[in-house]
Parts: structure tokens; sequence; C-alpha cells
């Protein structure tokens, strides 16, 4: 349930892997594309993996759920305004497989999911379905064949490297209770190479929305120090990587904000269920959250001193190397840019083809060519660390005003 960019690779790795997968989404194109055994998302190797698993029969994608034996759940879990976890899609998902599920069937979560969410999916079921027992792991009802078990195993793949993480990755795996943890272990040792660690549901939960809270938090840590280096004058970089000369410091990379749909939204979700007792974690939001503003003004700031200032921004991606816009800091900053008409802004983004509707909407705003980009502006702001970036010819860089939000052309 769910072709994207989670559900796609996992999908089309189970095609290969034998398994009879029928692929469901609520995006028409997005399953039209797939069928074709072509992708709508751009992840590396993506391509010939879906494309194998189509021509092998393995994988077909539809709108519909239809009756299995194991119902992968792995949709969206954005917020809402005021940060309050929006978990509709997975509500949804759930009522959608809810007719067809059978007793003996296995319910996986993999949607990063606030505290409750699986007991909530059982109590979905239950209450659509009342010939179904998935609350009680009393071994005479284990034995009844009534008993469908349900667990959540939270995906953890780093885009980029989504089909390998996929595999060697260690997977949590926690069940409403201990026979959907084993049903579910039994199911992913076919093609996880990393450990398999056993927990119940709310401690999985809460183990993933740590992880990306953890990486939050360290990145706020970054991003102050930026700040800090700033006001003194000190290259923030050199300071970083000196001070990991230590052996038990490892400071991670400021930049221009904290962007995708994980990193950004997950840690407001532990907030959400303790807020008097997640100080820390709010306010590494705050600092994460805060920093395209700041990178906004320090542009501001140069190009004031112009007459008719042109600013070339590199990259829109929230990260380096993939195409993907959601929760951009750099898509944030355009989009400040773009709302002072007096300054014209030039996008590189090799990833792309066309402008999202966020910024199509400006006049001022274009997407070109890196060269074309860099040429003609006066201010060049680097806010991805593509490896195209990294590589271009210095010497058209020479006399712009930059601004390099990522530290690669130190
Ligand atoms: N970033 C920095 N400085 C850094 C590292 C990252 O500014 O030193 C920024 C990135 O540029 C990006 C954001 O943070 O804007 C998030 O990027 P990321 O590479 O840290 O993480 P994601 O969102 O691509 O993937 C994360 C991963 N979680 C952890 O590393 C703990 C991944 O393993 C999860 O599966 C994924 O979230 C998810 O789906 O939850």
């Amino acid at each position: 349930m769910g072709l994207g960019y989670i559900g796609l690779p996992t999908a089309s790795l189970l095609a290969t892997k034998g398994y009879y997968v029928h692929g469901v989404d609520v995006n028409q194109h997005a399953v039209d594309t797939i069928n074709k055994g072509e992708i709508h998302i751009y992840e590396p190797d993506l391509d010939v993996m879906v494309k194998a698993s189509v021509q092998s029969g393995h994988l077909v994608a539809s709108t519909e759920p239809e009756e299995a034996d194991i119902y992968i759940i792995a949709v969206p879990t954005p917020f809402k305004e005021d940060h309050v976890p929006d978990i509709s899609y997975v509500e949804a998902a759930t009522k959608a497989i809810a007719p067809y599920i059978n007793p003996g069937n296995l319910i996986i979560l993999e949607s990063t999911s606030p505290i409750g969410t699986t007991d909530n999916i059982a109590a979905w079921i239950t209450g659509m379905r009342p010939d179904l027992i998935v609350e009680n792991e009393d071994a005479a009802n284990e034995r009844s064949n009534r008993q469908i078990y349900i667990s959540h195993c939270p995906e953890r793949v780093l885009p980029g490297q989504i089909l390998k993480e996929l595999i060697d990755n260690d997977r949590i795996i926690g069940g409403i209770n201990s026979s959907s943890t084993k049903v579910a272990e039994k199911f992913y040792r076919h093609f996880v190479k990393g450990k398999i660690l056993l927990t119940n549901a709310r401690t999985a939960e809460l183990a993933k929305l740590t992880e990306n809270a953890y990486r939050d938090v360290n990145i706020a840590f970054a991003n102050e120090l930026s700040l800090i280096c700033e006001k003194l004058d000190i290259d923030v970089w050199e300071l970083i990587s000196l001070a990991n000369h230590h052996p038990r410091v490892n400071i991670l990379q400021p930049g221009p904000g904290v962007g995708g749909h994980c990193i950004a939204v997950d840690p407001w979700f532990i907030i959400g269920a303790a807020p008097e007792e997640s100080k820390l974690i709010h306010q590494a939001r705050i600092v994460n959250d805060n920093k395209p503003f700041h990178i906004v003004n320090k542009i501001k700031s140069k190009a004031e001193k112009l007459k008719a200032p042109i600013i070339a921004c590199l990259g829109l991606s929230f990260k380096k190397n993939i195409d993907d816009l959601r929760e951009s800091p750099a898509v944030q900053i355009v989009n400040l840019l773009a709302k002072d008409h007096s300054l014209k802004v030039l996008i590189a983004e090799p990833h792309i083809s066309g402008l999202p509707p966020v910024l199509s909407q400006y006049s001022n705003v274009n997407l070109t060519s890196t060269e074309h980009a860099i040429s003609s502006a006066d201010i060049v702001v680097l806010l991805v660390d593509h490896d195209e970036f990294g590589t271009i010819d210095r010497t058209i860089l020479e006399e712009k005003m930059i601004i390099d939000t990522r530290g690669i052309w130190k």
C-alpha cells in the first residue's frame, strides 16, 4: 500500500526475490507508469529493478488492493497545522485492505508513525472485521482460525541508497503481540542481511522517531555552530573538521536548513507526545527551521548593494544527488527570495526538468543550466552539494559574490 520512495523500492525488491507483489497506489499516473515498467520517482538503479519485476510478471500495480498473504503499508505520515501528526493515509490504507484480510495474514506498518499507530491499525481492522482476532496473544487464540498478525517495522533507508539499505540495514520489528513480532521476523529474514531486532510496537515506533530526532538535534548543533562562527569570523567547516579529530567527537555538517519528509517531521511526533519533556528536541527543530531565513537575510543584505541583482541558486532538492524536493530548505529559500520582485533568481537543478508549482508561479524565477546561472549572476548561492557542483570549473566563480551554504567550495 503506497508506491512512493519506500513502497516502490520495497515492492520491486520483493518481486525480484520471487514474491508476487500487487502494488497499490491512489495515484493513477504512478500506477500506469509502473505497469509500463517505468518509474515516477528517481532513485539509483530503481528503474532497472522495476522494469525487471514488471517484465517477469512479479510486480503489478493497481489503484485497488486485492487478497494477499502479507500487506505492507508504506504511505506518507506528514503533519497537519501546528505539527499535529496526520495518520489519515495510514487509516485510509488500513480501511482499504480490511475487507480483503484473511485469518493468518500479516499486516506490516513501515511508515514512520506516531506512538500508538500500530494499535490504531488493529482497532480499525477489528472495527470493520469483528470476525478477526488481532489483540489476543493467548495460545488458544493463535491456534484459532481467526488470528491475524500486525507489526510495525519502520523503514530506515536513506534516499540515494535505498536499494542497498533495504537489504543491508538492521531492522527493528515490534508487533502488537509476540506472535505478530515472530511472524513478521520470519518474513523479513527472507531478504534482510542486517540484524533483526525484536521489540513491541510502541517501542519500535519511538525507536524510529528517536533515530531521526537524534540526527535533527545533531544537525542543529552544527547549524548553531555555523551561526556562532559567522559572528566570530571563524570558518565553521575548518572548525568542525578539526574538532572531529577528537576520538569521541563527530559533528555533522551545517547547511541551509533541514529538509525531507523525515528528519524535519518526525521529531514533532515525539514533541507532540511528550511536550514538557522534549525541550532539547523542540529547540533543535527551531534552530534548523530558522536556518533558511538566516540564509535569505544573508543573500538580501548582499543584493541590497546591487542594482537589479541576479541571484543564481544552485540546487533545489532537499539533499545531494537526488530529485526529491519535499520540505526542501532550498525551495523555501528560493520561494522567499522570489517574493521580492526586485530580485531575479536563476535556478540550476540538474535532477529536475521543470520547476515545482510553488516556484513556477513567479515570473522572476527561471530554471536554467548551471553554467548559464552562474555566468549571468551577481550572487551565486550554493544550496545543495550535488556532485556536479563540486566539480565545476572554479574560474567561472571569480568576480562573483558567493554564499556556499554547504562548504563544498572551500
Ligand atoms: N543534513 C545536514 N547536515 C548533515 C546531514 C544532513 O544539513 O550533516 C540535512 C540534509 O541536507 C537534508 C536533511 O538534513 O536536508 C535530512 O537528510 P539526511 O540525509 O540526514 O536524512 P534523510 O531525510 O534523507 O533520511 C533520514 C535517515 N535517518 C537517519 O539517518 C537517522 C534515513 O535512514 C531514514 O530512513 C529517513 O530519514 C526516513 O525515511 O525516516
